[in-house]
C-alpha cells in the first residue's frame, strides 16, 4: 500500500442487533468488555480457570517482545481437559462426536469412548518410543481416529504437525523434515467424492524423499480397505497396536508453555512456515471463544464446523475448543456435494445441528447451487452461524442468514489466523449488534487497531492496516526453528506491533470491516482500493455467485480492476452459448459497481468463468488470476485444491504443478 489510506467506498447500513430472546439467555455479558478493559491480565486469569490445572501459575504473562509465556509455573494437560474431566463429571454417556462418513456409514463416540481410544493410543505411542517433545506428523483423512490421535500426542505432550491430506508428497516430506518427525499417523487411504483416495502411497514417497530420515514408525489406520505397500518394521496398523493397548493411562501434566503443536502455513504466498502453538494459553483462549462466540450450552447444543481438521480451524474449533467445552459435535468424511448437493443440509436435519460453522467460500457455492436445495430439509435446529477464513461478502452474509439461518439466527463472522489460535475479531452473540460483512470488534481481551503506515490509529471511516497491540494468550510463540524470521515476519513492519498482514477499515461507528491481505491492495488512479469491497460490489448484482477482483498494470490508472466472476445457476445458463448476452451482462456488471462504489472502482475488464482458483482451505489465489490479467506466465499453482481450474481460466498458461506447496 501507498502512503494514502485506503479508500472506504462500501456503505453497509443494515444492522442486526441482538433480539431479545437471544440476549436473555446467552452465554456472553455485555459486561465483558468491561471487566477485560478494566484489567485485562486479571480477565484471561478468570478465563484460564475454566481449565483444570495440576499446578496453578505464578504470574499471567511474561511478555519480553516478541517473546510471550503465559500462566508462567502453570501446569496441565490438555487431553485430560477435553476429555477426562469431562467423563470425572458425570458426562461419560454424553456424545463427544458424531461421525459421518461419505458413503454414508457413521460412528458416534462417548466422552467415555473418546477418553478410552485416546488413553490407548497415549499407551500405543508410547510403545513406539515417542515420548514428551517427540514431534509426530499426522496426515488422515476426516476420521475419528485424527481427533484421537491428536489427544493421544497432546496427552503425552508430543507436539503434533498435522498435515491437510490433500497436500502432495512433496509437502509432507518437507514438514517432516522440518520438524524432525518421528512417526507418521496416517490412513490406507479415505472417501472423497464418492471414491476411495489413497493416503499412504504419498506416505511412502514422501519418506523415500525425506533428508532427515527421522521418521521411525509409521502408523496406518484402515479407512478404505485399499491394498497398501508395507514395509515391514517401520509400518503398524492402528487396529494391532492402538486396539491392544490397554485404556488405562495416567496422564502426566506438562508446562504451561510446552509444546501443543505445530501447524504449517504458506498463506496464500511464500514457503511454508512451522507456526508454534502452546499448552496453556492456547487452551485458555480456545475454551474461551468457543463458549462465547458460538454461545455453546453443553446441554443442548449440537455443534458442527465443516473445516478440515488438517486447517487451524479444524484445531482450534472442532478439536481443543468444543471438546475442552464439553461439546456434542457432527464430523463429516467426505464433499459436500457427495452424492448430492444437499447433504450437509441432510447432516443438519439428521443430527438437529444448532451451531453451524463454515466458510464463505462454501456459503457462495452453496449461493450458487441455489435456494432450493436447503429448502428441502429441516434447518429449523439451527440457532447460529459462523463464519471464517475470509471476508464475508454483505450478500453473502444475508443469503446465509435468510436461506440457511431462517431469517432468525445471530451470524458471527470471526477474525483470526493460524498465528493467531484463536478468534480475536467476531461480534458477540447476544450482546453486539452484526452488520452484514463487519466482524465488528476485538472480542473482550484482545486489543487491536487500524493504522496508517507510520503506526497512527486511524480515525472512525478510515482504513489502513489491521494491527494487534497487546499480546494474547493464544498467540504464535514462534515460528519452529526460526526466531528471526517470527520477528522479521509479524513484528518488523511497526515497532511493538503484530501485523496481520490484513487490510482493515473502521466505519463511522468504530466497527471493523476486514478488508483482505493488503499484498492484495489495488493502487487506481491514486486510490487504494481493497479488492474485497468491489467483490462485495460484484456479489450485491442479482446474477453473480462468487467474484474476484485483482489489480492490473495499466498504463493510464496505473493498475486497472480486472473482475473473474462466477454467475449463479440461471444466469450462467443464460449466457452459456450467446455471447451477445454474456457481454450485455458484463457491461451490467460494470456500470452496477460503478453505481454501488462509485466511478472509481468501475472494473476496466470482467470475465466470466466457471470456476476461481482457490487454496484447499478455500481461499481465492489472487495472485494466479494477476498473472492471467496481466498476461504472464502463471506462478506456482501447486497450492491450487484444484490446479485445472487455472486451464479454464487462462488457456495454456500453466505450467504444470511442481510437487511442492
Ligand atoms: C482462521 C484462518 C488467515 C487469513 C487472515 C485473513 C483471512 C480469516 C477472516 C479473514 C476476513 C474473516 N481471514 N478470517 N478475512 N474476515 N472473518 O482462516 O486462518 O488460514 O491462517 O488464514 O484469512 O486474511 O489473515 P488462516
Amino acid at each position: 500500500m501507498s502512503n494514502e489510506a485506503l479508500s472506504n467506498l462500501l456503505h453497509e447500513e443494515r444492522t442486526f442487533p441482538p433480539s431479545e430472546d437471544f440476549a436473555a439467555a446467552a452465554v456472553a455479558k455485555a459486561d465483558l468488555y468491561d471487566r477485560a478493559g478494566t484489567d485485562r491480565l486479571g480477565f484471561w486469569a478468570e478465563q484460564a480457570d475454566r481449565l483444570q490445572w495440576e499446578t496453578r501459575w505464578d504470574d499471567v504473562l511474561d511478555w519480553r517482545p516478541p517473546f510471550a509465556k503465559w500462566f508462567v509455573g502453570g501446569t496441565l494437560n490438555v487431553a485430560v481437559n477435553c476429555v477426562d474431566r469431562h467423563v470425572a463429571a458425570g458426562h461419560g454417556d454424553k456424545v463427544a462426536l458424531h461421525w459421518e462418513g461419505e458413503p454414508g456409514d457413521t460412528r458416534s463416540l462417548t466422552y467415555g469412548e473418546l477418553k478410552d481410544e485416546v488413553s490407548r493410543a497415549a499407551n500405543a505411542l508410547t510403545t513406539l518410543g515417542i515420548g514428551a517433545g517427540d514431534v509426530v506428523a499426522i496426515y488422515l483423512p476426516m476420521i475419528p481416529e485424527a481427533m484421537v490421535a491428536m489427544l493421544a500426542c497432546a496427552r503425552i505432550g508430543a507436539p503434533h504437525s498435522v498435515v491437510f491430506g490433500g497436500f502432495s508428497a512433496g509437502a509432507l516430506a518437507s514438514r517432516i523434515d522440518d520438524a524432525k518427525a518421528k512417526l507418521v499417523i496416517t490412513a490406507d487411504g479415505g472417501y472423497r467424492r464418492g471414491a476411495a483416495s489413497a493416503l499412504k502411497p504419498a506416505v511412502d514417497e514422501s519418506l523415500e524423499m525425506s533428508e532427515g530420515k527421522s521418521v521411525q514408525n509409521v502408523l496406518v489406520v484402515r479407512r478404505t480397505e485399499q491394498d497398501v505397500a508395507w514395509t515391514e518394521g517401520r509400518d503398524v496398523w492402528w487396529h494391532d497396536v492402538v486396539g491392544s493397548a490397554s485404556t488405562e493411562h495416567t496422564a502426566q501434566s506438562f508446562d504451561a508453555e510446552h509444546p501443543l503443536f505445530i501447524l504449517y502455513t504458506s498463506g496464500t504466498t511464500g514457503k511454508p512456515k512451522g507456526i508454534l502453538h502452546t499448552t496453556g494459553g492456547y487452551l485458555t483462549q480456545v475454551a474461551y471463544t468457543f463458549a462465547n462466540v458460538f454461545d455453546h450450552k453443553p446441554e443442548t447444543d449440537v455443534y458442527w464446523c465443516t473445516a478440515d481438521i488438517g486447517w487451524v480451524t479444524g484445531h482450534s474449533y472442532i478439536v481443543y475448543g468444543p471438546l475442552s467445552n464439553g461439546a456434542t459435535q457432527v464430523m463429516y468424511e467426505g464433499t459436500p456435494d457427495t452424492p448430492h448437493k444437499a447433504r450437509w443440509w441432510e447432516l443438519v436435519a439428521k443430527y438437529g445441528v444448532t451451531l453451524l460453522f463454515t466458510a464463505p467460500t462454501a456459503i457462495r457455492t452453496f449461493m450458487k447451487w441455489g435456494d432450493e436445495l436447503p429448502a428441502e430439509h429441516d434447518l429449523s435446529s439451527l440457532r447460529l452461524l459462523g463464519s471464517v477464513g475470509e471476508p464475508i461478502n454483505p450478500e453473502a452474509w444475508i443469503w446465509y442468514r435468510r436461506v440457511i439461518g431462517g431469517d432468525r439466527t445471530p451470524i458471527v463472522d470471526t477474525w483470526w489466523q493460524t498465528e493467531t489460535g484463536a478468534i480475536m475479531i467476531s461480534p458477540l452473540p447476544g450482546v453486539t449488534a452484526a452488520k452484514p460483512g463487519s466482524a465488528m470488534r476485538p472480542l473482550p481481551g484482545i486489543v487491536a487497531d487500524v493504522v496508517d503506515d507510520q503506526a497512527k490509529p486511524v480515525p472512525d471511516g478510515g482504513g489502513g492496516y489491521l494491527v494487534l497491540s497487546e499480546p494474547w494468550p493464544s498467540m504464535l510463540r514462534g515460528i519452529w526453528g526460526d526466531d528471526e524470521r517470527y520477528k522479521e515476519t509479524y513484528w518488523s513492519r511497526f515497532p511493538d506491533l503484530y501485523f496481520a498482514g490484513d487490510g482493515a477499515k473502521k466505519d463511522e461507528d468504530g466497527d471493523l470491516w476486514l478488508l483482505g491481505r493488503v499484498d492484495d491492495v489495488m493502487l487506481v488512479s491514486g486510490h487504494n482500493i481493497s479488492t474485497t469491497e468491489v467483490e462485495s460490489a460484484l456479489v450485491s448484482h442479482p446474477k453473480v455467485a462468487e467474484a474476484a477482483v485483482v489489480g492490473a498494470t495499466d498504463p493510464t490508472t496505473g493498475q486497472g480492476i480486472v473482475a473473474f466472476v462466477i454467475l449463479r445457476g440461471d444466469a450462467a445458463e443464460a449466457v452459456a452459448d450467446d455471447a451477445e448476452a454474456g457481454e450485455a451482462v458484463i457491461q451490467d456488471l460494470r456500470g452496477h459497481v460503478a453505481k454501488v462504489l462509485g466511478p472509481i472502482a468501475k472494473p476496466r475488464q470482467v470475465l466470466l468463468v466457471a470456476e476461481l482458483p482457490k487454496t484447499r482451505s478455500g481461499k481465492i489465489m489472487r495472485r494466479l488470476l494477476r498473472d492471467v490479467a496481466e498476461h504472464r506466465e502463471m506462478g506456482d499453482v501447486t497450492t491450487l485444491a484444484d490446479p485445472t481450474v487455472m486451464n479454464l481460466i487462462g488457456e495454456g498458461l500453466d505450467k504444470g504443478a511442481k510437487d511442492e506447496e
